[in-house]
């Protein structure tokens, strides 16, 4: 049960706030039936980053990670925007400067009706040259019939790859700066969903707090985070979004 005292605390700052940045991870979408990659059911227990989320593992076997990401496609095709993702939606007109981010590659927060989404970690719906030959992003060669079908080839000979961002790989200097600008200049800062394990994204509630955000997390378990966050609502984002939103 999540404590209805904390929920009424971060439901009065968000409505004093003027400026809001929310920032998720995957744990938004598990109840979308998204799998997450860390934990119990997490897509690192079963399969290996290293083999298939670095540039180095699309350099070795591209017909690999393209089939792992079009296996992904098809779950994340099949699956529905959930009440969480709805709830943020709605509070783009709810509040005041909402800025959401997101680390997943999903598009289940578009497909809720989030229309300004700061995609940190990439699309999977796109794909771009693995060259970077400054081809435009291509969705229908992102999406091909089949898991095994071929590695898509772009105009310029070179392979496309996923449009995502993989360990070790840069991430969009615009997206990041505007994610770093809407995190030093919000008034609350909510993180939802995410194991804040992986930088440059798991610094931002740290920005903010620096800067004189109240900094609010909601996740089933614990977090590096946790200890850093003035208020932790313990429980499913699905569930917690929509008594967050009654409070507004
Ligand atoms: C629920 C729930 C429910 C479940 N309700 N909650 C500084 C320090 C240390 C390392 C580094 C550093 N700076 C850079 C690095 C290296 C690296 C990194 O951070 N490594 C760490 C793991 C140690 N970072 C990078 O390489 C980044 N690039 C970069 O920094 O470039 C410059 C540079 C390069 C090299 C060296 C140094 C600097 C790029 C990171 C790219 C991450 N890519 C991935 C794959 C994206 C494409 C794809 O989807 O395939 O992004 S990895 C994966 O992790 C994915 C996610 O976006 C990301 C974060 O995961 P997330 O969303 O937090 O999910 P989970 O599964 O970890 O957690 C889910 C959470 O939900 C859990 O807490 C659950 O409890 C919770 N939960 N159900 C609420 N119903
Ligand atoms: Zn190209």
């Amino acid at each position: 049960m999540t404590d209805p005292d904390a929920l009424d605390r971060l439901a009065g700052r968000l409505r004093a706030a003027r400026a809001v940045t929310i920032m998720t991870g995957a744990g938004i979408s598990a109840e979308s039936g998204v799998p997450t990659f860390r934990g119990a059911d997490g897509l690192w227990g079963t399969f290996s980053a290293a083999d298939l989320a670095t540039p180095e593992a699309f350099a070795r076997d591209p017909a690999l990670v393209w089939q792992w990401y079009r296996w992904r496609q098809g779950i994340i095709g099949r699956a529905q925007p959930n009440a969480g993702h709805l709830v943020l939606a709605r509070l783009e007109a709810r509040l005041r400067g909402v800025a959401l981010i997101t680390q997943n590659v999903d598009g289940l927060h578009q497909r809720a009706g989030s229309s300004q989404v700061i995609e940190l970690h990439g699309n999977i719906w796109l794909a771009r040259c693995s060259r970077g030959c400054g081809a435009a992003p291509d969705a229908a060669a992102a999406i091909q019939p089949g898991e095994a079908a071929p590695p898509p080839a772009c105009r310029c000979g070179a392979l496309l790859r996923p449009a995502v961002v993989w360990f070790g790989e840069s991430l969009d200097e615009d997206r990041l700066d505007r994610a770093f600008t809407a995190s030093r200049g919000c008034d609350v800062f909510l993180a939802v969903g995410t194991s804040s394990l992986v930088y440059p994204a798991a610094g931002l509630p740290l920005v903010a707090r620096r800067a004189g955000a109240l900094v609010a997390e909601i996740n089933v378990d614990d977090t590096p985070l946790a200890p850093h966050a003035d208020i932790v609502l313990r429980g499913r984002a699905a569930n917690v979004l929509p008594a967050l939103e009654q409070r507004l």
